[in-house]
């Protein structure tokens, strides 16, 4: 069974932030282009019946667009995964990712966590923190919503999007 996930896809900032990462020294693996996201809502595994109703909440979900200014670096130490997010975030974007949590929840999806840290992670395996400064400054203007699947593939992970929504009030 895939592995899903929800997030907001970067198809504008996803080149900026390469190349803003391979201009300086981080840390770690760094994550191909393509697979980078803001996750919302960590599902896991899910069959198609589970899929299918999934898709069906997250049609009738409704948030008006928001923006996003990711301004941190930081580094989740257990995940090795080294980030760049937003210092503050609207709260659209919680009330969004908590709907989205619930839904999975309400499947038996999900890994129970409560907190949400909004992030993107630019670089797995990474053994320290990347440098604070210089600081990023990248805006994010979110007009949309996917549903990811984790697929394996000889070359690594890929995700691919199943479906995506517009953000709407
Ligand atoms: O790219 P980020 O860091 O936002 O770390 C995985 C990745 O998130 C996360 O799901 C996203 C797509 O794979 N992930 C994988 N397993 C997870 C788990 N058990 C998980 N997040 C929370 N709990």
């Amino acid at each position: 069974m895939p592995k899903l996930f929800f997030a907001l896809p970067l198809p504008d900032l996803a080149p900026e932030l390469v190349a803003w990462r391979d201009q300086r020294s981080w840390p770690g693996l760094p994550v191909p282009e393509s697979n980078l996201h803001l996750t919302l809502a960590f599902l896991g595994e899910a069959d198609e019946r589970t899929q299918a109703r999934l898709i069906a909440a997250a049609e009738r979900q409704h948030c008006p667009p928001f923006t996003v200014t990711l301004d941190q670096t930081g580094w989740f130490q257990r995940a090795r995964a080294a980030w760049v997010g937003p210092r503050e975030w609207p709260n659209e974007l919680t009330v969004l990712a908590r709907a989205l949590r619930r839904h999975g929840e309400k499947l038996g999806l999900g890994n129970g966590e409560q907190g949400y840290r909004p992030h993107v992670t630019l670089s797995r395996k990474a053994g320290e923190a990347p440098g604070a400064l210089p600081a990023p400054h990248f805006v994010l203007e979110a007009d949309r919503f996917c549903l990811y699947q984790s697929v394996s593939t000889q070359d690594g992970v890929h995700y691919e999007p199943l479906a995506c929504w517009p953000l709407r009030a």
